[in-house]
C-alpha cells in the first residue's frame, strides 16, 4: 500500500465518518477488511460476501463511522496478498483522548514467503508434512528404544501411525518457506523503537502474519497487558504472550537497561523475528536461542480419539459435556474426533507449560468498561474445527467452505456459540462484524474479542449479540486454513 511495507498507520478518531477510497493498481482483483472494525457489512471487504471485490484499476470507497477505540489493523482478503505484505495498523483515538500521552511503537509481527503463496498451498495440498522439521526420524524412534525399550516404542511408533499424526504438528508452515519478520524487517535487520530512560512505553503488538503463531517476550521486562483485540482489559503483568493471527495486544513496558530485545519464536520454534527497544538507535541487548519443539501431549489430541473404528462417545467421563459430533464429520476431510475435549481456559499451550515464566492464558483476559448483554441465549449454536493433516484438508463439522451452508444469527438476539476443536492445531477464530464475548468454564461472560485461539482439543464457547443485519465472513484467521475451508458464512435477519 503507497509503496510501504507494511503499510501506512491509519489513526482515527472514535465517533469520526472515515472514507477510505482504495485504487486497485494491481493487475488482480483485491479487497481491504478492516479487521475487527464494527462497521456495515457491505464496508466489510469480504469479496463474495460483502461485495464483488475491487478490480484491477478500479476504486472502491468505504465510509463508515468509528464508534470504538484501540489498537486494529487491516488486510487484504483476496487471493493470498496478506502474506505478501498487504497488511497495516489502525490506531482509533478515544474521542477525548490525546495521541502520544505516552511513548508508543507499533509493531506487526508478520511472515513472508519469496515463493508463490498459491504453490506453496498447492504443495501443502499434496504433502502437508513437507515442512515439518519437526518430525521423528529415525534416531528418534533408536532413542525411543533405549528409553522404553523396543516394545514400548514400537508402541508409540505404532499408535502414532494409527492415529495418522505428527506428534509434532504444531504449525504446517515453517521457517523452510517462510521468513519472519518485525515491522517489514528481519531479525538481522533489528527494528529498533527508541525510549528515554525512565518512561513507559505503550506496545501495540498486531500479529498481521498469514500463517504463523508467535510466542512474544521480551526477556527481563514484563508487559503489563492493557487491551486485548482493541479493548481494555483488567491489566495483567506476564513474562510471554502466545500470538495468534488477526490477534491484537497492546502492553506497557517499563525498560530499565540502555537495550532490550523484542523476541518473537514461532511456536514451532523453526524460526523467530527480533527488535531492539533501545535509547539510540544502534543498540542490541542478548537475544535468546530459540526453544526445542515440544511434543504434543496425548491431553492436546483429546482422550479417546482414533479412526473411524472406535466407538465414539463412550470414553466421555461424567464431568465433561456430552460431545456430539455432526454426521458430516465422518469422512474423509476429518482425521481426529475429540470426545473428552479441554475446558479450561488457563493452559498456555504446548512448549509454554512450566517454562519458568508467567505466560498470559485466555483466563488471565478480563474486559473492563464493558457491560455484557445480559439477555437470555435465544439461540445455541456448535461447530466442530475439523481437519485432515494428511489431505491439507480444513474445515467446520467436516464440511469445507464450498460444501457448507451460512449460519444462521437471528437479528437482535443473544446467541451462545461453541467451537469445539477436533484438530491437532490452534486455531484462531476470527467473526467478522460482531463481537465474540468469550465465556468462562461456567458460562460467565469473561472476555470480547474479535479473533481468540482455539487449542488442540479444546472446546470453548462464546455468545454474540447479533445486531449487525448482513452478511459476515466467520474463520480461522491461518489464511491457508481459510483458504482451505475452514470458514462459514453467517446470515444475520
Ligand atoms: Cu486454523
Amino acid at each position: 500500500v503507497n509503496n510501504s511495507l507494511p503499510a501506512p498507520t491509519l489513526v482515527w478518531r472514535e465517533g469520526d465518518t472515515v472514507t477510505i477510497r482504495v485504487r486497485n493498481t494491481l493487475s488482480k482483483m483485491t479487497a481491504i477488511h478492516w479487521h475487527g472494525i464494527i462497521l456495515p457489512f457491505q464496508m466489510d471487504g469480504v469479496p463474495g460476501i460483502s461485495f464483488g471485490g475491487i478490480a484491477p484499476g478500479e476504486t472502491f470507497t468505504y465510509t463508515f463511522q468509528v464508534n470504538q477505540t484501540g489498537t486494529y489493523w487491516y488486510h487484504s482478503h483476496a487471493g493470498f496478498q496478506e502474506m505478501r505484505g498487504l497488511y497495516g495498523g489502525i490506531i482509533i483515538l478515544p474521542r477525548n483522548g490525546a495521541f502520544g500521552k505516552m511513548r508508543e511503537h507499533l509493531i506487526h509481527l508478520s511472515d513472508w514467503t519469496d515463493e508463490d503463496p498459491v504453490r506453496l498451498f498447492a504443495r501443502l495440498k499434496i504433502n502437508s508434512e513437507f515442512n515439518n522439521f519437526n518430525e521423528p526420524t529415525v534416531p528418534d524412534f533408536i532413542a525411543d528404544i533405549k528409553r522404553f525399550g523396543l516394545d514400548k516404542a514400537m508402541e508409540v511408533r505404532k499408535m502414532w501411525n494409527q492415529m495418522r499424526m505428527s506428534p509434532v504438528d504444531l504449525s504446517d508452515l515453517s521457517a523452510y518457506s517462510m521468513s519472519y519478520h518485525l515491522n517489514g524487517q528481519r531479525a538481522d535487520q533489528n527494528w529498533t523503537g527508541l525510549f528515554k530512560k525512565g518512561e513507559d512505553v505503550l506496545l501495540r503488538f498486531i500479529n498481521s502474519s498469514s500463517n504463523t503463531f508467535f510466542d512474544v517476550r521480551i526477556p527481563g521486562l514484563k508487559l503489563r497487558i492493557v487491551e486485548v483485540d482493541g479493548l481494555p482489559v483488567t491489566p495483567v503483568s506476564v513474562d510471554e504472550f502466545r500470538f495468534g493471527s488477526g490477534e491484537t495486544y497492546a502492553a506497557i513496558v517499563t525498560p530499565d537497561e540502555d537495550a532490550h530485545t523484542i523476541f518473537a519464536q514461532t511456536m514451532d520454534r523453526s524460526g523467530h523475528c527480533r527488535g531492539t527497544l533501545a535509547v539510540r538507535q544502534g543498540l542490541e541487548a542478548p537475544v535468546p536461542k530459540r526453544e526445542a519443539p515440544e511434543w504434543l501431549s496425548m491431553s492436546d489430541m483429546g482422550h479417546g480419539m482414533g479412526g473411524h473404528e472406535h466407538n465414539h462417545g463412550h470414553h466421555q467421563d461424567h464431568q465433561g459435556p456430552k460431545v456430539r459430533h455432526a454426521s458430516s464429520e465422518y469422512g474423509p476431510s476429518v482425521d481426529m474426533l475429540v470426545d473428552n475435549p479441554k475446558l479450561n481456559l488457563n493452559d498456555p499451550g504446548v512448549g509454554l507449560r512450566n517454562n519458568g515464566r508467567k505466560v498470559l492464558t485466555l483466563a488471565d483476559l478480563h474486559s473492563v468498561q464493558y457491560t455484557p448483554d445480559k439477555r437470555d441465549i435465544h439461540k445455541e449454536i456448535e461447530l466442530h474445527l475439523t481437519g485432515n493433516m494428511e489431505r491439507y484438508a480444513w474445515s467446520i463439522d467436516g464440511l469445507e467452505f464450498a460444501k457448507a451452508t451460512p449460519v444462521h444469527f437471528p437479528y437482535g438476539k443473544r446467541i451462545k456459540v461453541t467451537l469445539h476443536n477436533d484438530t491437532m492445531m490452534t486455531h484462531p477464530m476470527h467473526l467478522h462484524g460482531m463481537w465474540s464475548d468469550v465465556l468462562n468454564e461456567s458460562g460467565e461472560f469473561q472476555v470480547r474479542r474479535h479473533t481468540f485461539q482455539v487449542q488442540p482439543a479444546q472446546r470453548v464457547s462464546f455468545a454474540v449479540t447479533a445486531d449487525a443485519l448482513g452478511r459476515w465472513a466467520w474463520h480461522c484467521h491461518l489464511l491457508f486454513h481459510m483458504d482451505a475451508g475452514m470458514f462459514r458464512e453467517v446470515i444475520v435477519a
